[in-house]
């Protein structure tokens, strides 16, 4: 039987790396995102593989509807990528604006446990798989960088609660938690900035959208009754600064 993965932001980064390797093994794709442009140009690239469904995670009302429009063949959802995310600008939170930092919690944590829910009974029918992308901010935390981890602890607790909750249904569920990765990442969390992009990636070879669809890939790969709970992975040239000391006057 053909299976079927709904992937979340397939317009960009991982989400499209990740589209193109299920469809590259005979999986149908759903692929989801705002930008239709990028859809279209998906749909041509993987023709008869990929369904594209227009989808803004901040609109959870809309899901049932969106979800009703798919064809028959792709309505049995077999693994479900939650990768759609981004970051609000980095700052500290005494000097940020509430309009981005609103963006990313109804991205990254509304919009992703509204559309988990109503897919779930099409996953524990087919004894599913569902696939979060959390980042090594979920658990290290930065300077500026306080709600995009949030959103991530958020996402990777999240991932380890719903184990608990799908316990006897077959359904696995995996976190998949990375550390650089050369995408439209930063030029989103930038507002357009491609020379800070630039900057950021330069010269410590980050990881690609390719490496993590990759690990995507495996996980889904791996037997039945074997269940990652969790996967962290970074750049070599990646790692830790230690703590901060503040000293005062
Ligand atoms: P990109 O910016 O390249 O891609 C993000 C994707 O999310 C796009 O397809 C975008 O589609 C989609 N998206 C964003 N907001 C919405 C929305 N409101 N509704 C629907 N889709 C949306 O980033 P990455 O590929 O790097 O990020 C993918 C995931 O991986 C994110 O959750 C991110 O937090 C996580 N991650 C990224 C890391 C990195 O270093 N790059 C590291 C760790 C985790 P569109 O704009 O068309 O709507
Ligand atoms: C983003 C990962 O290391 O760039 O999720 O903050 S990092």
């Amino acid at each position: 039987m053909t299976r079927t993965v709904f992937i979340t932001g397939a317009t960009a980064g991982i989400g499209a790396a990740a589209a193109r390797k299920f469809a590259s093994e005979g999986w149908q794709v759903v692929g989801t995102g705002r930008r239709q442009e990028r859809l279209d140009e998906l749909t041509a690239e993987l023709g008869d593989y990929f369904h594209p469904l227009a989808l803004d995670m901040r609109e959870p009302d809309l899901f049932a509807a969106a979800l009703a429009t798919l064809p028959d063949r792709y309505a049995g959802i077999d693994l479900l990528l939650n990768n759609a995310g981004l970051a609000p600008p980095m700052s500290n939170l005494q000097d940020a604006e509430q309009g981005p930092i609103d963006v990313a919690i109804d991205t990254n944590v509304t919009g992703l446990v509204a559309l988990t829910r109503t897919l779930l009974p099409r996953l524990i029918e087919r004894k599913g798989a569902i696939i979060n992308l959390a980042s090594v901010a979920a658990t290290y935390p930065y300077r500026g960088g306080a709600v995009y981890a949030g959103t991530k602890a958020f996402v990777r607790q999240f991932s380890l609660g719903l184990r608990c909750d799908l316990a006897g249904n077959g359904v696995r569920v995996t976190s998949i938690d990375p550390g650089m990765v050369e995408t439209e990442f930063t030029l989103v969390r930038t507002g357009g900035d491609q020379a800070a992009s630039d900057a950021l990636y330069a010269k410590m070879d980050p990881m690609t959208a390719e490496d993590i669809a990759g690990t995507i890939w495996w996980v889904a790969s791996l037997p039945p009754h074997l269940n990652i709970n969790a996967i962290e992975l970074m750049p070599v040239n990646q790692s830790w600064a230690g703590f901060a000391v503040h000293r005062h006057e």
